[in-house]
């Protein structure tokens, strides 16, 4: 007994000791980029320490490193921002809408138009970058603007030449993906291992080029397939298929079944000829692309917010299933809609287990008459959004249930309303937790502020144990209030302070977009954002300047006016400002987001690298900076898409302040206290060059 207790004792002391390390040589590894231990080492210690939890079950601690192996990795990666981003596909289901995308084209496009068909491949967009013939840059689509650096990762696939075969300087796009074969054998092989099995091939890659080890990626036998050539300078490419023809000599891997076709009619037939076939490929694929061939047609259609007007995703049509609807929960949304979602019992549908679907509203469930306890069919809206089809009705026992919209709002019990021309049920209460909760999350995406890793479930934790009410309050969370949540731990805390910190530089659409202002959605923020430039302009604004705008109509102008006519709506911007968030337009970062590449605003993009947070800004140096002169820091600053000027205003937003710095701190002290530019910052020259660092700078 005494020994044992003494056991206990010693591996409580020896784990603690163990996770302290494994911490500590984890920041070396991801945040400093710099390791002071081999992998092997690494992998020692974690080996120890899950043997210690293994044999004593009580020291396992949900924070511990070996609870989150595999999770831990997305930290790793450097930023990369796509000079011309990576745009979305528009979708096609039918051939109908393959007509209608003919009958676009030709309006603008007068000569007859060739169609490119090529096999939508399931897998992961990617980015390839070669210099002088040599891979330079592997990088993810991320968001379409900024990316990750996967070059590591890259390099391990083994149909990625390292070398082309001639020394040309060019980007590629791609798709990553796992042939069936390889994700047969990794799933088989996860679950020998007691692991859970990826869902799909397009899981698995997503995955595997996660992976922080190249050699894990490396062993998960990943190939790529090249489909666009977006920027080879010199090569004067006529058209789609000549680019992939340059490609292909090139040594790059190219999809063997491309064809050429005259009109359209031609390329839905043969998108039928495929829609069985397909599945005899070694790999996964979900539709066909069709691409107009000739590149100057296809400069003259150019690009919606998201997509070119060239391109469309058919999709094979959708696997469908039957199943017995269990129940239907509501959920509230950001503006207080409640939306009914279907709970049945799980269904395999395209290669994923689903057991969900939103019903979107009231009307819809008894238009499709639906009930609690039938049997329904149920199918994945583009391969990937599972929706209830229909009942059937001739399956019913007599103990299905009708639904009935309640009364109260499940979340809070407030009232909920219905607007006579509306379908949807909204819960009023404006403090109601659930559209708190779905504001931050609006807020935090992906398309709004972009804050990596502020996910559902801390958003649901922060709200809930009132640490946030409103967005403004994400920005004074402290590292002590994060540590505690569930889940969270030491890292994770300090990964998500960070992404808060950095989503205060983003351009003002993003900011816009992420208010959650009724109607504005991405590409009315932009608009917004590039005509005003600030939003204090914009709030300034009344209809007739909105109106005055092309692409604002009167419902949205009302809308927005509405909104910034609210004083909490006022008070809230105002906190955003003083928690030092961005309010004006960064033409540097919008250039990008709106797709025009080698279009009018395009020369103010940065070059390479992560998002700069002098890009756009009005600069200030002053005093002696000790590590580098006055004009190599400016040169920098101007590098990295800012602008620098010699004395401090109002236009003023970074003062780099080195030793003997006077009057202009001074005056920059006091336009940050009066609160002219409470959100000007003032840094030191440690913090100025650990920015210049971050970007690339040898300083
Ligand atoms: N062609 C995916 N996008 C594709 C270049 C455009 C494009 C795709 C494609 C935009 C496939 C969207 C992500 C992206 C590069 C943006 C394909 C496939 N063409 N054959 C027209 O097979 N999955 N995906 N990738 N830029």
């Amino acid at each position: 007994m005494e020994l044992r207790t003494g056991d206990a004792v010693a591996a409580r002391r020896r784990a603690e000791e163990l996770r302290e390390q494994i911490l500590y040589h984890n920041h070396r590894y991801y945040t400093l980029d710099d390791p002071e231990i081999s992998d092997a080492e690494y992998d020692r210690l974690m080996r120890e320490l899950a043997a210690l939890e293994a044999q004593f079950p009580e020291l396992v601690t949900p924070d511990s490193p070996t609870q989150r192996v595999g999770g831990a990795v997305l930290e790793g990666f450097a930023k990369v921002r796509h000079e011309i981003p990576m745009l979305s596909l528009a979708n096609a289901y039918g051939p109908d809408d393959l007509r209608e995308f003919d009958r676009r084209v030709r309006e603008v496009v007068q000569d007859p138009v060739r169609y490119v068909c090529e096999l939508k491949v399931d897998g992961l967009a990617v980015s390839l970058r070669y210099e002088q013939g040599r891979l330079v840059r592997g990088a993810t689509r991320g968001d379409g603007q900024v990316g990750e650096d996967i070059t590591a990762n890259i390099r391990t696939i083994r149909n990625v030449p390292l070398q082309l075969r001639e020394p040309v300087t060019l980007e590629v796009r791609g798709e990553a993906y796992m042939p069936k074969r390889a994700f047969e054998r990794l799933n088989r092989e996860r679950e020998q291992a007691g692991e859970p099995p990826f869902a799909n091939p397009r899981n698995a890659a997503a995955g595997s080029l996660r992976q922080l080890d190249p050699k894990v990626a490396a062993a998960r036998g990943l190939a790529v397939i090249i489909y666009n050539v977006a920027d080879a300078p010199g090569q004067r490419l006529s058209s789609h298929s000549e680019a992939l023809a340059f490609a292909s000599r090139l040594g790059l891997p190219v999809a063997a079944e491309t064809r050429v076709f005259e009109d359209i009619e031609a390329v839905i037939r043969h998108i039928e000829s495929w829609a069985t076939a397909r599945h005899e490929l070694p790999y996964a694929t979900d539709g066909m692309v069709v691409k107009v061939d000739s590149l100057s047609a296809q400069a003259a259609l150019g690009f919606t917010a998201k997509s070119p007007r060239w391109a469309i995703a058919y999709k094979y049509a959708a696997e469908q299933a039957e199943t017995v609807l269990r129940d239907i929960t509501l959920s509230v949304g950001r503006t207080g809609v409640v939306t009914p979602t279907a709970v049945f019992d799980p269904v395999v549908i395209a290669g994923t287990t689903v057991t969900r679907a939103s019903l979107h509203n009231e009307d819809l469930i008894r238009e499709r008459d639906i009930r609690v306890g039938d049997v329904i069919v149920v199918q994945k809206a583009g391969d990937i959004i599972p929706e209830v089809v229909r009942s059937l009705p001739e399956r019913r026992t007599g103990q299905e249930q009708e639904f009935r919209m309640p009364t109260a709002c499940p979340e809070c019990g407030g009232a909920l309303e219905r607007l006579p021309d509306e379908v949807a049920w909204r819960c009023v209460n404006p403090v109601c937790p659930a559209q708190i909760r779905e504001r931050i999350i609006h807020f935090a995406s992906r398309d709004a502020m972009n804050i990596e890793g502020l996910g559902e479930q801390w958003v649901a934790q922060l709200v809930d144990r009132g640490l946030i009410r409103d967005v403004a309050d994400l920005y004074h969370l402290r590292h002590e209030q994060l540590v505690p949540l569930e889940r969270m731990g030491d890292r994770l805390a300090s990964n998500l302070l960070a992404a808060i910190d950095q989503s205060k530089h983003n351009s003002l659409e993003k900011l816009l977009f992420g208010l959650g202002i009724r109607l504005v959605g991405e590409k009315a923020a932009r608009t917004l954002a590039r005509h005003f430039r600030d939003i204090d302009a914009l709030m300034a604004a009344d209809e007739a300047d909105l109106t005055a705008i092309r692409e604002i109509g009167p419902k949205m102008a009302a809308s927005v006016v509405s909104y910034f006519r609210n004083p909490d709506a006022q008070h809230l911007i105002r906190r955003l400002k003083e928690a030092g968030v961005n309010t004006r337009y960064l033409p540097s970062a919008a250039a990008l987001t709106a797709g025009t590449a080698g279009g009018a605003d395009a020369g103010e993009a940065e070059s390479t690298g992560a998002v700069s947070p002098f890009a756009g800004r009005t600069v200030v140096l002053t005093g002696t900076l000790s590590a580098l002169d006055r004009k190599r820091a400016s040169e920098w600053v101007e590098a990295l898409g800012g602008k620098v000027t010699g004395s401090v205003s109002r236009q003023t937003d970074v003062l780099v302040v080195g030793e003997k710095a006077g009057s202009k701190l001074e005056k920059a002290r006091r336009l940050v206290e009066s609160g002219e530019r409470p959100d000007l910052k003032i840094m030191d020259e440690a913090e100025f060059l650990a920015i210049l660092r971050a970007h690339g700078a040898d300083v």
